[in-house]
C-alpha cells in the first residue's frame, strides 16, 4: 500500500510556496492543525500562507503564528493543502486557491471525506487533524517541534476531543498530548480560552437556545434553534454558535441533539450530535451534509418548522433502526 503521508511529505519538501486551507468557520482543530503545519514549513524557509474565510475567532486568538494567517494571498502556489475538511465546497470563497495550485493535497479525519486531490490522506481513527499533523511532522518530515507548534497541535486535539471527553480520544491521542506537554505549553490557559471564556452575547445566545428547546420521540431527540432575528438582536458572530448543540445533548435521556441556526432567509446550518448509538453522519448525508458518528453537520433550505420536521423524521428513522 502506498504510504500517503510519505507522498504528501515529498510534495511538501519539494514545494517553494504552500497555501494551507482549513474549512469555513475554522475551529480549534482546523486552525491549530493549519498553523502547526505552516510554522513547520516556515522553519524550512518555504513561503507559506494559511488562508481562512473569517478572521480568527476570539476564543482562539491566543494561537501563535497568526502573522501567517490571512484571508487573501497570491493566486497560484506550488502546493495547496486542504485541512480538516471533507467537502471542498466548504472552502467557501477560497476554493479557487485549491484548484489553481500545481499540486493539491488533502489531510483530514472525517469519514464522509470526498475531496479530490493529487494525494488525499484521511485517517478516521485520528481524534483531530492535528493528531495527523503531529505524525506528519515528527515521523515523516523530520521537523523539529517547538513550543508554538506544540501549542497549536494541543489546541487542535483538545478542541476536537472536548478536552479528551469524546469517544474519538484514543491512547494514541493521549500519548501524543503527553509529548506535547513536554514543551511546557500553558494548557490550562488553552482550555480556559477555548472552552470556558464567553462573551455576554454568547450567554444571551445560550439563554435563547434553552428557550427554544423541544423534545421528540420520548425525549430521545432535542431540537433547538436560533433565528436570523435572534442572531441580529444579540449581534452573534460565527464562533458564538460553537458548542450550542451540546445544550440539548446534555439533557438526560437525549440521544440526538439537533441545533439549527438561520444563515439566510429560510436557510439553516444544522449541527447534529449523538450520545451513544446513533450515527449522525448518516442523517447528515441524507441532506448532503457530512461528519462523524457522534458529530455531523448539514445545510437545509426550508422554513423553520418544515426544516425541523424533516430533521426530526430522519432522526426518528435512525433511532428506530437502532432499536
Ligand atoms: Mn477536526
Amino acid at each position: 500500500m502506498v504510504d500517503k503521508l510519505r507522498v504528501i511529505t515529498d510534495y511538501l519538501l519539494k514545494a517553494e510556496s504552500v497555501v494551507i486551507l482549513p474549512h469555513i468557520n475554522a475551529d480549534g482543530d482546523a486552525l491549530g492543525a493549519s498553523i502547526a503545519l505552516a510554522l513547520a514549513l516556515k522553519k524550512m524557509n518555504k513561503e507559506v500562507n494559511v488562508l481562512t474565510e473569517e478572521e480568527i475567532p476570539n476564543n482562539l486568538n491566543f494561537l501563535p503564528g497568526q502573522d501567517l494567517v490571512n484571508q487573501k494571498g497570491p493566486e497560484v502556489y506550488d502546493v495547496a493543502v486542504n485541512i480538516d475538511n471533507g467537502d471542498i465546497t466548504r472552502l467557501g470563497s477560497r476554493e479557487h486557491y485549491y484548484h489553481s495550485a500545481r499540486i493539491r493535497l488533502s489531510i483530514d479525519h472525517h469519514s464522509t471525506n470526498k475531496v479530490e486531490a493529487d494525494c488525499s490522506y484521511v485517517d478516521t481513527t485520528s481524534s483531530a487533524t492535528g493528531e495527523i499533523i503531529y505524525d506528519l511532522l515528527t515521523r515523516y518530515m523530520n521537523a523539529e517541534l517547538n513550543k508554538d507548534i506544540a501549542l497549536c497541535i494541543y489546541t487542535a486535539i483538545v478542541t476536537d476531543t472536548g478536552c479528551f471527553r469524546y469517544t474519538n480520544t484514543t491512547s494514541r491521542t493521549l500519548s501524543v498530548s503527553s509529548k506535547l506537554l513536554e514543551y511546557e505549553i500553558d494548557f490550562p490557559f488553552v482550555i480556559k480560552k477555548a472552552f470556558d471564556t464567553m462573551s455576554l452575547a454568547k450567554l444571551s445566545a445560550i439563554r435563547q437556545v434553552i428557550n427554544s428547546l423541544r423534545l421528540y420521540e420520548d425525549g430521545k431527540i432535542a431540537v433547538s434553534y436560533l433565528t436570523k432575528k435572534d442572531i441580529e438582536i444579540y449581534s452573534l458572530k460565527p464562533d458564538d454558535f460553537e458548542g450550542l448543540v451540546n445544550i440539548g445533548r446534555n439533557i438526560e435521556g437525549v440521544e440526538v441533539s439537533v441545533f439549527l441556526r438561520e444563515d439566510g432567509q429560510d436557510l439553516f446550518r444544522v449541527n447534529l450530535r449523538s450520545n451513544d448509538y446513533v450515527d449522525v453522519s448518516k442523517i447528515a448525508e441524507g441532506f448532503n451534509g457530512g461528519g462523524h458518528k457522534r458529530a455531523a453537520g448539514l445545510n437545509i433550505s426550508k422554513k423553520l418548522e418544515e426544516a425541523i420536521s424533516a430533521l426530526v423524521d430522519a432522526t426518528i428513522s435512525e433511532i428506530r433502526g437502532n432499536d
